[in-house]
C-alpha cells in the first residue's frame, strides 16, 4: 500500500460524479485519470481529466464494470488510487479486494467491511450489536416454511419480507395478513435466488408511510469516527430520489444528536473507514430505525457539503492517504439550509421513460447559492446505456425559505433542450403545499403526483414558444440549415446530429 500522499487517481467512473471526482483532485494537486467506454469518448469527464483511457464497449459490464481492465489500466498509468464514485463498482467487495491485492489503493472501506454491510441481515445484526434501534423483527434468515406463520405472529401485521443480498428497495414484499404469507415468503425467496444469487429473506414489522432520514458518517484509520448531520430523503418516486434536504423540517439538535452517535457507533462497531451514510426509518412520534448503510459516496452528497462546508471527496482522499480527519465533532456546526434536485433526462408526461438523444442547449442557472453538479454540456449525447441521470442542482440559503425561494428561482432559469427533463417535475414539488410546510413522507409524491398530474414552470403554451425561439436561434447561429442539405454541402457529423435532433423537436412543437 502506498504511503503518504496519493499523487494519481484513477476515477472508475463517468458522467456528473466522475467529474466531481476529478475537480477534487485537481483542488488537491493530483492527476486525474478517466476511463471511458467507446460511446463516451467524447464526453465530458473524459475532456476534464489528465489522462483518458478506454476501457471497452458501452455496455457497462464490459467497461465501467470490467474489473480486471480497469485494475490493468490503473497499473500501466501508475494510479495510486482509484475512486469508484457511486453505482458501477463502488459497493463491490470483490473489486475492492482486488485492488487491495493489487497494492491499489481503494477509495472506500475495507472490502471486508464493504462484504458484511452488504448483506442487510448481518447489517441488521451489526446494527443490534451496537445498541441501534431496528424495526422489529428476525434477525435470522427464514429457513423453515412450516415457522413462518408463528413468526408473523409475533411480529404483528402488516410486515416485509426483505433479501439479505437486497437493499433499496429490490426484493421486497409487503403482507398484510396470514393469508398469501407463505406464498409470499416463498416467491421471494425465488426471487432473491434469481436476481441475487442469494435466497436468504427477513422480515420486518412495515411501517407505513415513513420518513427517510440519512446519516453522514466519516471514519479515518485512527479510531476517529464522526457524523456530518443528516439529510432529508423522503421525497422520492418508485425508490428513486427526486428531492433532498439538511437539515430534514423535523430535525431537532436533541434527535440529530442521537441518530449521529448511534450512526457513530455502528461505524465504530464495523471498523469503518472513509465516506458512509447510515439509513434510518423514522415514524410520525420522531421513532428512528436503522434501515441500512450505503458504504460508498452518496448521490446527494453536496447537500451536506453546502451546510457543513466540508468537500467530502477531498476528505475521501485525505483518509485514503492514512490522515487523520481534518475535523473534530465540535467543529461540524451545520450552517443554512441545503436543497438538491436531482436533474434526470426523463420524461415525467411519459411515466418517466428515459429521454435519449442530444442535448441540444444546456444552460444551468446561477448566483446567489447556486452549485450545479453536470455531466453533461450542449451538444452531450444521452444514451441507453447509463443511469439518466444528467445534473444535480444543489442550492443553499441561509434558512429552508429562502432555500426554496432560490431553488424556484432557479429551476425556471434551467433550460435544456433536445431531451426531456425533470426540472419541471422538481419545481411543481417545490412549489406543492405539502414540501413547503416540510410535511411530507415516502408515499408523498406518488400520493401527491398519482398520474404525472403536475405543472410546468411555464404554461405549456408559453413552454412551447420559447421553445420553438431557442431552437430557432439555435439554428440560426451554428448556420444549421431547416430544409435538407444536399450532399455536396458538406456538413459535420456534430452538426448533422444537431439538426437532426433540433428538426425533430421542432416537428413535435409545431
Ligand atoms: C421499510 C419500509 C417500511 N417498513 N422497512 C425501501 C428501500 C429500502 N432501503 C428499504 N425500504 C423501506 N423499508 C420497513 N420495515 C419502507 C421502505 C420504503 C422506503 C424507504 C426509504 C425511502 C423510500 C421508501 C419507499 C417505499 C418504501
Amino acid at each position: 500500500m502506498t504511503k503518504g500522499n496519493i499523487r494519481k487517481i484513477l476515477i472508475a467512473n463517468r458522467g456528473e460524479i466522475a467529474i466531481r471526482i476529478i475537480r477534487a483532485c485537481h483542488d488537491a494537486g493530483i492527476i486525474a485519470v478517466a476511463v471511458y467506454s467507446e460511446i463516451d469518448k467524447t464526453a465530458y469527464h473524459v475532456r476534464l481529466a489528465d489522462e483518458a483511457y478506454c476501457v471497452g464497449p458501452a455496455l457497462a459490464r464490459e467497461s465501467y464494470l470490467n474489473q480486471r481492465k480497469i485494475i490493468e489500466i490503473a497499473h500501466d498509468c501508475g494510479a495510486d488510487a482509484i475512486h469508484p464514485g457511486y453505482g458501477f463498482l463502488a459497493e463491490n467487495s470483490e473489486f475492492a479486494r482486488l485492488c487491495e491485492k493489487n497494492e491499489i489503493i481503494f477509495i472506500g472501506p475495507k472490502s471486508e467491511t464493504i462484504a458484511l454491510l452488504g448483506d442487510k441481515l448481518e447489517a441488521r445484526r451489526v446494527a443490534i450489536k451496537a445498541g441501534l434501534p431496528v424495526v422489529p423483527g428476525t434477525d435470522y434468515d427464514i429457513q423453515d416454511i412450516k415457522k413462518v406463520s408463528s413468526i408473523a405472529k409475533d411480529i404483528g401485521y402488516p410486515l416485509l419480507v426483505k433479501a439479505a443480498a437486497g437493499g433499496g428497495g429490490k426484493g421486497m414484499r409487503i403482507v398484510q395478513s396470514e393469508d398469501g404469507l407463505v406464498e409470499s415468503v416463498e416467491s421471494a425467496i425465488r426471487e432473491a435466488g434469481s436476481a441475487f444469487g442469494d435466497g436468504r429473506v427477513y422480515f420486518e414489522k412495515y411501517l407505513e408511510n415513513p420518513r427517510h432520514i440519512e446519516i453522514q458518517i466519516f471514519a479515518d484509520s485512527h479510531g476517529n469516527a464522526v457524523y456530518l448531520g443528516e439529510r432529508e430523503c423522503s421525497i422520492q418516486r418508485r425508490h428513486q430520489k427526486v428531492i433532498e434536504e439538511s437539515p430534514s423540517p423535523i430535525m431537532t439538535p436533541e434527535l440529530r444528536k442521537k441518530m449521529g452517535m448511534a450512526a457513530v457507533n455502528i461505524a465504530k462497531e464495523s471498523k469503518y473507514l472513509g465516506a458512509g451514510t447510515v439509513e434510518f426509518l423514522v415514524d410520525g412520534n420522531c421513532n428512528f430505525y436503522f434501515l441500512e448503510v450505503n458504504t460508498r459516496l452518496q448521490v446527494e452528497h453536496p447537500v451536506t457539503e453546502m451546510v457543513t462546508g466540508i468537500d467530502l471527496v477531498r476528505e475521501q482522499i485525505r483518509v485514503a492517504e492514512g490522515k487523520t480527519l481534518s475535523f473534530k465533532q465540535e467543529d461540524i456546526q451545520p450552517r443554512g439550509h441545503a436543497i438538491e434536485c436531482r436533474i434526470y433526462a426523463e420524461d415525467p408526461h411519459q411515466d418517466f421513460m428515459p429521454s435519449t438523444g442530444i442535448v441540444a442547449e444546456y444552460r444551468e442557472p446561477s448566483g446567489p447559492g447556486i452549485r450545479v453538479d453536470s455531466g453533461v454540456v450542449s451538444g452531450s449525447e444521452i444514451s441507453i446505456y447509463y443511469d439518466p441521470i444528467m445534473a444535480k442542482m444543489i442550492v443553499w440559503g441561509r434558512d429552508r425559505e429562502e432555500s426554496m425561494e432560490r431553488t424556484e428561482r432557479a429551476l425556471t432559469e434551467y433550460r435544456i433542450s433536445g431531451v426531456h427533463s425533470t426540472i419541471g417535475f422538481a419545481c411543481s414539488i417545490i412549489r406543492s403545499g405539502g414540501f413547503r410546510k416540510g410535511e411530507y413522507s415516502t408515499g408523498y409524491v406518488d400520493h401527491e403526483f398519482p398520474d404525472r398530474n403536475f405543472e410546468c414552470p411555464l404554461s405549456d403554451q408559453a413552454r412551447k414558444a420559447a421553445f420553438a425561439a431557442v431552437i430557432f436561434d439555435y439554428m440560426e447561429r451554428q448556420k444549421i440549415a431547416i430544409a435538407p442539405k444536399r450532399n455536396s454541402e458538406k456538413q459535420s457529423g456534430w452538426a448533422q446530429y444537431y439538426r437532426n435532433s433540433a428538426v425533430n423537436r421542432l416537428d413535435k412543437v409545431r
